[in-house]
């Protein structure tokens, strides 16, 4: 531990033998101890190492011990038997701003409240504001900063997230002390969701960069503010931090601050293996750096590593850092790879734009083809087309394909329900008539795990079946997947010849990044589609683009990066 994760441990001690009522000679001893580590000038380390620890003020030889163990990462004992002993929910609500041990403790003895649940029930029944030394200003607080605390620890959808993130990158780069800024973290590896975002910057000058980036409109609240390291509370529930380096070092910041913290573990025991040591700081051997331009780049940092630059997206520590060894990597695909798209709605079913608008905004992506697929007759809640309808649209294609009005080819199909017992929602002599049949659960999400892949199974095996569309009906940070056996279904297209989409809306990235690379090994094909449902839903496929990425996907395991004629192809056959 260092002295700042010392002084926290050292805090909380404190916190605890104040909740429980213990001797104030001793609280105040942990206290000022904290103080003490808090405002050390000189390295601890080298303290602990020398045993010079109690020649500081206020830190007797009991916690002189104590301390030094915590700073060789040591257990105290007495410390874990102390956290033991009383609930984590009431040291959770220090949290809580206007709440001190005190406070606590009283919360405890009066209303036996040991966690922020507990609290917030007690607050919206107002049993707070009747307390001695509480009162109504108190609980208002109160509840107010548990809503804090609930919106600041969620995670965001990565749309949403580069959305806030993206400008205030190009305002960073527009500042004329800025050398080079980057997004890194999670965001940069194109996680689905993200804690926070994260800027690295290089500079000379870090003062008036940092002076900048806390005062600009978008900051709600400065969590920490120093001169190269920032934590900043932006507006819509959002935490942003930014480090500034000198040029010399963005290099390795850039790599450290991405992550993952698995990858940048991993390859710090592969520099510990030859005897280098690898940090945000630098790569050395000795004192001496192993990489001698002045500025090194990310990519300078694989090559002396001997390895292929890894691309953000793969860096999970799921095999990349042995396969770039060999230099065996992905050529992985690009959005610049696709040649038209499936799953596009239009206002026929819940779309709210028209076909032929459909159509023309698809042509500005210069794809050669798209896939319209409304809803069917089930999906009433979304104007699911029947029959009738969906024969009027086929008929309407044709004549628009005819027509050669457009330069783009229009496929007509269908996102068709998968009924509870796995059949499709209409008879074979409608579905033949389509170009394309995209299968779907939208309901009965309850089954049983033997059900549901039972159930989706059968429809995969349907002879006019395409593609299974957002394969577990997850919508992120809302719904979970119901129970399937996502490897037997799988399995079960591979052997059917049937692709399984991406889809690329924000919330759903479903299928899973996580299962496409032993999919793709087993033969697994895929389609980037949209699941537009206006003009502006079709840039989805880029979202859509970034799950493949981080899938291990490479052009050829993609369907529409066919060509027309190919495409029309592959059709025919199914
Ligand atoms: P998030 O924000 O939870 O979605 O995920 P990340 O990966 O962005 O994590 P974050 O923001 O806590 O830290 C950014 C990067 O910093 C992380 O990906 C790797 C690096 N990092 C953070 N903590 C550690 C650590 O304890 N050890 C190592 N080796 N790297 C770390
Ligand atoms: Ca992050
Ligand atoms: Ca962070
Ligand atoms: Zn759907």
């Amino acid at each position: 531990m260092d002295k700042n994760e010392i002084a926290k441990t050292l805090n909380e001690i404190a916190d605890i033998l104040e909740i429980q009522e213990e001797n104030p000679f001793r609280i105040r001893a942990y206290r000022n101890a904290v103080r003490t580590l808090e405002n050390l000038s000189l390295n601890l380390d080298k303290l602990v190492k020398e045993e010079k620890l109690t020649e500081l003020d206020g830190i007797g030889k009991d916690l002189a011990e104590k301390i030094s163990l915590l700073s060789k990462n040591k257990q105290v004992k007495e410390f874990s038997d102390l956290k033991k002993s009383i609930p984590k929910g009431m040291l959770e609500m220090l949290e809580v701003s206007g709440l001190g041990a005190k406070k606590i403790k009283v919360l405890y003895k009066e209303l036996k409240i040991t966690s922020k649940k507990e609290l917030e029930k007690a607050c919206k029944q107002g049993k707070i504001a009747k307390l001695k030394g509480f009162g109504k200003k108190t609980e208002d607080n109160i509840l107010n900063s548990l809503g804090h605390i609930e919106a600041y620890s969620q995670k965001h959808l990565w749309f949403s997230a580069m959305q806030i993130a993206h400008p205030i990158l190009e305002d960073l780069r527009a500042l004329k002390e800025v050398l080079k800024a980057d997004i890194a973290g999670s965001l940069r590896r194109k996680k689905e969701t993200v804690g926070d975002i994260d800027f690295v910057a290089s500079s000379t000058s870090p003062k008036e960069i940092m002076s900048w980036f806390t005062s600009q409109s978008f900051v709600e609240k400065i969590s920490v503010k120093g001169d190269t390291k920032s934590s900043v509370r932006l507006k819509g529930g959002f935490q942003a931090d930014l480090r500034i380096v000198p040029p010399e070092q963005y290099g390795f910041v850039l790599h450290h601050s991405t992550g993952s913290k698995q990858h940048n573990i991993r390859l710090r025991q592969i520099a510990k293996d030859r005897d280098w040591k690898l940090s945000e700081w630098g790569l050395e051997k000795g004192s001496k750096p192993v990489i001698t331009k002045k500025e090194p780049s990310e990519e300078d940092l694989y090559q002396a590593f001997n390895m292929q630059f890894i691309p953000p997206e793969l860096r999970e520590d799921t095999g990349e850092i042995e396969i770039a060894q060999k230099k065996k990597l992905p050529n992985l695909i690009t959005g610049e790879d696709l040649q038209g798209t499936f799953h596009v709605h239009t206002n026929a079913s819940d779309g709210k734009n028209s076909l032929e608008e459909m159509i023309e905004a698809a042509e500005d992506y210069r794809w050669k083809y798209i896939g319209i697929s409304d809803h069917s007759k089930s999906s009433t809640q979304a104007n699911g087309l029947d029959e009738k309808r969906l024969l009027d649209q086929v008929t309407q294609i044709k004549k628009i394909n005819a027509s050669n009005k457009y330069k783009i080819h229009v496929f007509s199909g269908i996102e068709c329900d998968i009924l509870t017992d796995g059949s499709l929602d209409f008879e074979d002599s409608i579905l033949k008539q389509l170009d394309f049949v995209i299968v779907s659960i939208h309901r009965a999400f309850k089954q049983d795990r033997a059900t549901t892949t039972k159930r989706l199974i059968k429809a995969i095996e349907n002879p006019y079946t395409t593609m299974v569309g957002h394969l577990t009906g997850r919508l992120l940070l809302k719904r979970e997947s119901y129970a399937l056996d996502v490897e037997k279904v799988i399995d079960a297209a591979i052997a059917n010849k049937k692709i399984i989409e991406i889809n690329g809306q924000p919330q759903r990235l479903d299928i899973d990044w996580r299962h496409l690379k032993q999919a793709k090994e087993r033969g697994l094909l895929t389609s980037i589609n949209p699941d537009a449902h206006s003009i502006d839903g079709l840039k989805y496929v880029l979202t859509g683009i970034n799950i493949a990425r981080k899938g291990w996907l490479e052009k050829e395991d993609v369907f529409n990066t066919l060509d027309l004629n190919k495409i029309k192809g592959r059709l025919k056959k199914a």
